[in-house]
């Protein structure tokens, strides 16, 4: 049974119950031993009915029935989200490497994506090498803590759940029975389920001005291009090991977006386009510039100009995230699949909590998406989207032969960076294109090459050599 039939079972059934419930008192003192007096429902009557087990008879997985067996038969589409949780070295900003935990060796975790009433059956799995336990909390689920007990290296713990709420929702690992669960988390141990709304997005409405005292009113598709951008905080030694001491001090060693501090700002091959120089920097801070940083290059978020670009937020560390784009106002922010605004300039978003931000970028230009906290804007929360052709490449791009016409924005030449994009949803735009980028072990990078990402580090010589 498909979801819309099930779901047109479901009203049917509710309704039949309904009328039978109330349509006669004969009926209703057979079923329950007891009256109700329709022309007088009230709360009391959801309490009566829960007494009677009516609607449960009919739906019962609209509670929180979280039986795999049950589940996976339900008529639901059932999500495997398999997660492997171990410790590797990574690199942070300033060529060191620090300890890091990963969910499949990338920070942040790879990105779940559901719809809303889908069930999601969560696997996670220690590998016999790893030195300790790990657990998983997940955010979209409503389901007793007790699932999400520590799995001990060597050995493997499933749950599953259905998402019964649109929006973003964090997961993180829950430490060894919640020991060490601030170390593995701020070292990389989390990520986001994205539930979609199960009717889909809204059109965005943004509102402009004639001049003439009259409001134009200009409605966009629910279709857009979409960015993940999650937020945390590094609380390091100089030797690269979690600093408790510190983290309880909230003294932060850096800010990260998505795993990275300026993971998102111009690198040598933007320099090269702008510039005619990899060396010459068109940002003041390049931290991640250079071909031999691989998928660790920094990579610029490209999009049009008059386009629906819709954006999931998360805030997973200890510090508020006031969420700002510089040069722009949020056209929309939903939480809990509502309105929470229209055109703010910034949106507060605390720890643990999720936002969906959805923009038109107006004119064609540079833009940073900041943390307004200034010591996350100096420690990492600064992140470059580039809309449309503001540096005027069509041209030169078109002359020699790099691209074969203009573009609307440098994603089709450039690509955008892979950890920055979520998985296709019901109303997403695909990206022209994209590169490998992330907080990634080596193995990781490689599989998404193998899956036919582009890896920058060997397109961009091929450009340079191309332009020179
Ligand atoms: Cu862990």
């Amino acid at each position: 049974m498909n979801k819309r039939t099930s779901m047109l079972f479901t009203v049917t059934a509710v309704a039949i119950m309904s009328l039978t419930l109330f349509g006669s008192t004969y009926t209703q003192t057979q079923i329950a031993g007891q009256s109700i007096d329709s022309s007088k429902m009230d709360v009391n009557v959801v309490d009566q009915i829960r007494a009677m087990g009516g609607l449960e008879l009919v739906m019962p997985q609209a509670f929180a029935e979280t039986d795999c067996g049950v589940l996976e038969n339900s008529g639901r589409t059932v999500h495997e989200f398999n997660l492997e949780g171990y410790s590797v070295e990574l690199p942070i900003m300033g060529g060191k490497t620090y300890n890091a935990m990963t969910f499949n060796g990338q920070v942040p975790g790879p990105t779940l994506r559901v719809t809303q009433g889908d069930v999601v059956k969560m696997t996670l799995s220690i590998p016999d090498w790893e030195v300790t336990g790990h657990g998983n909390d997940m955010h979209a689920s409503q389901i007793t803590a007790g699932a999400f007990e520590s799995v001990n290296p060597g050995e493997t713990t499933q749950y599953c759940y259905i998402a019964q709420a649109a929006g973003t929702f964090k997961y993180h690992c829950s430490g060894v029975k919640l020991v060490g669960m601030d170390q593995h988390v701020l070292s990389g141990m989390y990520g986001i389920a994205i539930v979609d709304p199960a009717d889909g997005y809204h059109k965005l409405m943004v509102e402009k001005t004639s001049g003439s005292g009259e409001l134009d009113r200009k409605f966009y598709s629910a279709d857009a291009l979409e960015f993940q951008m999650q937020y945390n905080q590094l609380y390091l030694t100089p030797e690269g090991n979690y600093d408790a001491g510190a983290m309880f001090m909230h003294h932060n060693t850096g800010t990260v977006v998505n795993g990275m501090q300026f993971g998102y700002v111009p690198n040598m091959a933007h320099n090269l386009l702008v510039k005619g120089d990899t060396n010459k920097n068109i940002f003041v801070a390049q931290p991640w510039n250079g071909l031999e940083n691989k998928q660790y290059q920094s990579q610029l978020m490209f999009v049009e100009n008059d386009q629906h670009v819709r954006l999931f937020i998360e805030n997973h560390g200890n510090e508020p995230l006031f969420f700002h784009i510089v040069g722009e106002i949020l056209d929309r922010v939903t939480q809990g699949n509502r309105v929470q605004s229209a055109a703010t300039e910034t949106w507060l978003i605390g720890g643990s909590q999720g936002a969906i931000v959805d923009i038109v970028f107006d004119e064609p230009g540079v833009y940073a998406a900041v943390n307004h906290d200034y010591a996350a804007i100096y420690t990492g929360a600064a992140s470059i989207f580039v809309a449309g052709d503001p540096f005027g490449l069509n041209p030169v791009l078109v002359e020699k032969g790099v691209i074969e016409a203009p573009v609307a924005s440098y994603a089709y030449a450039l690509g955008n960076p892979s950890d920055a994009v979520p998985p296709m949803g019901m109303n997403s735009i695909a990206h022209p294109a994209i590169n490998i980028h992330g907080l990634y072990t080596d193995e990781v990078a490689s599989e998404m090459q193998e899956q036919g990402m582009i890896p920058l580090w060997e397109v961009i010589p091929v450009v340079a050599e191309m332009l020179s």
